[in-house]
């Protein structure tokens, strides 16, 4: 064979092999994994370096207005830059549904705006937060059969979230066509009722986001939430999960069979609450929903991470500017409640996670690849195509330097928000070659991809409504009885 591209003497490492070899690429498509392989028409030397898949970043925002009326910083150019520099080869971010908008319409703007600008290969989820008969009868089930095999609900914010009939609703028909159904499981009045009284008592400082996010809100919503899907006996993730209680209801509920998944982000593992208790409004910069907890809910989930109770690690990069277009509306007299809700980390979401879990020996690489991409690619319908390196599949490919020392600083980041909650912080390890089907575009340091060049990947079923599951005839009748009852 001639091959376009071969990488040689690597440590190739995917979630279920790790050797030292050659990989060979025609066409965009890696076509031979070998010891040794001839070179091809260009060779890259990867000796004392990792050859693995490259990242898949399941759960990002882009281009996306949030409830409040916020755009996120990040369009889908500067994004997918961002993500290739942090060794992604595929984002999968949100086509999100406000309340009176036709979910086939924001679907379509998303992607077109997505077909202009990516850089790098995308699929995308919905957002549903207006169950309206159209969204559920028609666009829902049309958008699914079109490769958007997963939507995002809400159990929380006033102007998204579902009501647990609706959540029924959304699940019977995620059971139907084949989709997974994520879950931001909080119950909103705990976290509004708390908030009230912190508001009303003239508690506004950030650190008060945190004290009204109340790690019980989190456990009885992913409790609620599972016990919903169970009333179906549909598969649910339970997304960026915060808490101990969270990934317990989590194990709980797999231990007794039941399809249930868990995803985590960086800052759960490495950031706490008292990062958002400094001086002023600062602590906007730490803010966001579930918001950083404690040590003992870190440890916790380090834990999950590395018995498979939460499956998913994802950046949630949700990026707002420190300043008024963004995290502080009101400038200096920003309450809490006014703050827009998440944090930048698509670049440095495996660079953390290599240094702060491989390193440490809090995990091996092969589980570092499975949280970082193969899973992403199972748990979405991307598998085998995006998220391993076997023959067939799409030569994305990231080439890291175990040894490079970083200083994190938002001046050396490619996102457009301007500041990063790791500020200072040292990492080791950093992937320094970027492959997109057999493209190098990421190459120590220099990016050379156009604009629009990423292709969008109509997924197919996600693993875990692949297994054939017995279901019982009590949820076989709930499923059945579903479809005619959706009424205006
Ligand atoms: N949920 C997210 O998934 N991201 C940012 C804010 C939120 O509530
Ligand atoms: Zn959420
Ligand atoms: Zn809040
Ligand atoms: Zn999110």
């Amino acid at each position: 064979t001639d091959f376009d591209l071969t990488l040689h003497n690597g440590r190739i490492v995917t979630a279920d092999a790790d050797f030292v070899g050659d990989i060979g690429i025609v066409d965009g498509v890696i076509a031979a994994v070998a010891a040794k392989l001839p070179p091809g028409r260009r060779a890259i030397d990867a000796t004392g370096r990792l050859v693995m898949p490259g990242g898949i970043d399941s759960h990002c925002h882009v281009e996306q207005l949030s409830s409040m009326g916020v755009l996120c910083a990040d369009d889908w150019h500067s994004a997918s830059v961002s993500a290739a520099y942090g060794g992604n080869t595929t984002i999968v971010p949100f086509a999100a549904q406000h309340r009176g908008q036709s979910l086939r319409q924001v679907a379509d703007a998303y992607a077109a705006s997505a077909a202009e600008k990516s850089v790098i290969d995308y699929s995308y989820h919905l957002i549903i937060s207006d169950p309206t008969p159209e969204t559920l009868n028609r666009d829902l089930p049309e958008l699914i059969r079109a490769g958007i095999t997963s939507f995002k609900v809400f159990m929380t914010y006033d102007k998204l979230k579902l009501d647990d009939k609706q959540l029924l609703d959304v699940f019977a028909i995620a059971a139907r066509e084949g989709a997974l159904p994520m879950i931001h499981a909080e119950n909103n009045d705990v976290i509004s009722w708390i908030a009230r009284h912190l508001l009303a008592a003239g508690h506004t400082a950030p650190k008060y986001h945190a004290v009204s996010h109340d790690p019980i809100a989190e456990t009885e919503a992913t409790q609620r939430a599972i016990s919903l899907a169970a009333v179906l006996e549909v598969p649910v993730l339970i997304v960026h999960v915060s808490t101990q209680g969270g990934a317990q209801a989590i194990h709980a509920a797999q231990t007794l069979g039941a399809p249930v998944y868990g995803e985590t982000c960086p800052h759960y593992l490495l950031l706490t609450a008292e990062d958002i208790d400094i001086p002023g409004v600062e602590g906007a910069k730490f803010c966001c929903s579930p918001p950083p907890r404690d040590p003992v809910s870190q440890q916790a989930l380090w834990q999950s991470l590395d018995s498979g109770t939460l499956a998913l690690l994802s950046s949630d990069h949700a990026p707002y500017r420190y300043d008024e277009s963004g995290k502080l509306p009101a400038g200096d007299a920003t309450t809490f409640k006014q703050i827009a809700n998440g944090l930048p980390g698509l670049e440095v979401r495996m660079p953390l996670l290599y240094s702060e879990g491989v390193r440490t020996g809090r995990l091996t690489l092969q589980q570092f690849v499975a949280l970082t991409s193969t899973n992403h690619a199972r748990m979405y319908g991307l598998y085998p195509k995006k998220g391993t390196l076997s023959v067939g599949a799409d030569a994305d490919i990231a080439i890291w330097d175990p040894e490079r020392v970083v200083t994190l600083r938002a001046d050396s980041l490619h996102d457009a928000v301007g500041y990063t909650p790791y500020e200072g912080r040292q990492v080791t390890g950093w992937p320094t070659t970027v492959i997109s089907r057999g493209e190098v575009i990421i190459d120590d340091g220099a990016l050379s991809a156009e604009r629009g060049r990423g292709r969008f990947i109509a997924r197919g079923l996600p693993a875990p409504l692949q297994k054939a599951r017995e279901i019982s005839p009590r949820a076989a009748l709930l499923r059945k009885i579903f479809p005619n009852v959706i009424e205006p």
